[in-house]
């Protein structure tokens, strides 16, 4: 009795780790300088990673900022998530979010630029972010920070988003002979100007990374703090956001956890952006909630990994502006993807006149030079067609890609008898997983549980984020 009496009266100091979440919007893999990609320098990013885990095979749930986004703060699929499965929409308040479950728990947590989004919170009584009270920054977060309370911040972002200040890249000293060009687009002075203005961005959000790092070491702070850097999606490229190719789906992380993982690992095993909210969770000793489909990123058993899409912009024509819902499951050897419709077009509908609310065409691609490009030299060449159609055409029910020899994941073999036996065994994985956590698309319901919810990012011809 007088021990326990004693331990009211001196609580012990609190040990708990900060947690520094740093996450760039539209930034995907592999475009970080400790992942051989030339050009572009990330010296933040990289630093983790030597100082922590490097991970190669980490996922988004879909690759749209939203549900993206919504999946992160619940750790789970955005298929669970009802309207906030789609851009532009809403988190409803059933769904318990990692900063709330730490502030009760004495946290002291906030978000700088874009957290949850975009979106709105006032229709289902949310008065502040899912990603906690907003700062105008780390250090006017940290000096409103209690004594002694470990910290959970957001660091958001809007770089790499579009647009882009033209030439940016060139003009900032970046070689753009250096640049490497996907075989997915054509390789044009403009191309590599395009992704030289994207580098710009990147480059841009690694040095708010770095002033956080730098004033933590400075606080004597790094060594208690869980330190993440990653990226909400592929980037806004053809083929890219809003796709379940490599492309869109596949993001930089690094993870900085002294104690917990050993500096210089790699981790060649497959994770989900839904593994961080259950880890921070565990970190501060709290057990996660049941409604969490992630799992404890200290867990490299991971063998395969899925994820999907609903709706990103409404760029169908009317009447039913829906989206083109997929889902997807990646192995270390294959790619299958679901196109649950077939009829839909994966970029958006090409005829800006039937209707769409957005008033462009092939609106569900983010518009830049290198989309306007390609579009323009659609027919001077096979090839350049052929470009086009993998960005911009239709997709049958089912792809399958084979990674050993196809790693940018350009030739369906679906219907290749061959793979036929392989292509069911992934399918029958894929829906069984699908059905496990809930998916309504995948139990045949996707249209009422998805389709039905409005759109908050108006039309007026303007696509969010397009500036130029
Ligand atoms: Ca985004």
């Amino acid at each position: 009795m007088l021990l326990a009496a004693a331990a009211v009266l001196q609580p012990p100091v609190d040990q708990r780790p900060n947690i520094l979440f740093c996450i760039a919007d539209d930034w995907g893999w592999p475009h970080a300088s400790i992942y051989g990609e030339p050009v572009v320098e990330t010296p933040a990013f990289d630093r983790v990673a030597r100082e922590g885990a490097l991970f190669h095979h980490a996922y988004i749930s879909s690759p749209s900022c939203t549900p993206s986004r919504g999946a992160i703060l619940t750790g789970q699929h955005f298929w669970r998530l009802k309207q906030n499965a789609n851009l532009w929409s809403s988190l409803p308040q059933e769904f318990p979010v990692y900063p709330e479950i730490l502030e009760n728990a004495g946290y002291h947590t906030g978000h700088w630029r874009k957290a949850w989004g975009p979106g709105k919170l006032d229709v289902v009584d949310r008065t502040q972010n899912p990603a906690g009270k907003t700062y105008g920054g780390f250090d006017q977060f940290m000096a409103a920070r209690p004594d002694g309370a470990p910290f959970c911040f957001w660091l958001g972002a809007s770089d790499p988003h579009r647009g882009y200040a033209l030439d940016s890249g060139e003009k900032s000293g970046m070689d753009l002979s250096e640049i490497r060009v996907p075989t997915t687009f054509p390789d044009t002075p403009e191309v590599r100007g395009d992704i030289a203005d994207y580098f710009f961005e990147v480059q841009r959000f690694d040095r708010d990374v770095g002033a956080a790092l730098e004033k933590l070491e400075r606080m004597g702070e790094l060594e208690n703090t869980i330190v993440v850097i990653t990226g909400d999606h592929g980037w806004p490229f053809p083929r890219g956001k809003g796709n379940l190719y490599d492309s869109g789906s596949r993001v930089p992380l690094a993870v900085r956890w002294p104690g917990k993982i050993a500096a210089g690992t790699t981790r060649t095993d497959f994770v989900s952006l839904t593994d961080l909210a259950p880890t921070f969770l565990l970190a501060a000793g709290i057990t996660p909630r049941a409604s969490m489909t992630g799992r404890s990123l200290l867990d490299d058993s991971s063998r395969h990994i899925i994820f999907g899409k609903e709706r990103h912009t409404p760029a169908q024509e009317a009447p039913d502006m829906g989206g083109t819902p997929m889902r997807a499951i990646r192995t270390k050897e294959y790619l299958y993807i679901m196109n649950f419709r077939p009829d839909r077009w994966p970029a958006g509908q090409p005829d800006p006149m039937k209707g769409n609310i957005l008033g462009q065409w092939y609106s569900d691609c983010d518009n830049g030079p290198t989309k306007l490009q390609m579009i323009a030299n659609k027919d001077e060449s096979p090839v350049s067609r052929r470009l086009f159609e993998l960005s911009f055409a239709k997709r049958p029910a089912e792809e399958l890609y084979l990674l050993g020899t196809d790693p940018e994941q350009l030739v369906n073999v679906a219907d290749v008898p061959q793979y036929k036996e392989i292509k069911m065994q992934l399918s029958a994985r894929l829906v069984a997983e699908l059905v496990r956590t809930g998916d309504e698309r995948a139990l045949g319901n996707g249209e009422a549980a998805y389709e039905g919810f409005p759109y908050f990012g108006g039309g007026g011809g303007m696509k969010p984020g397009f500036k130029r």
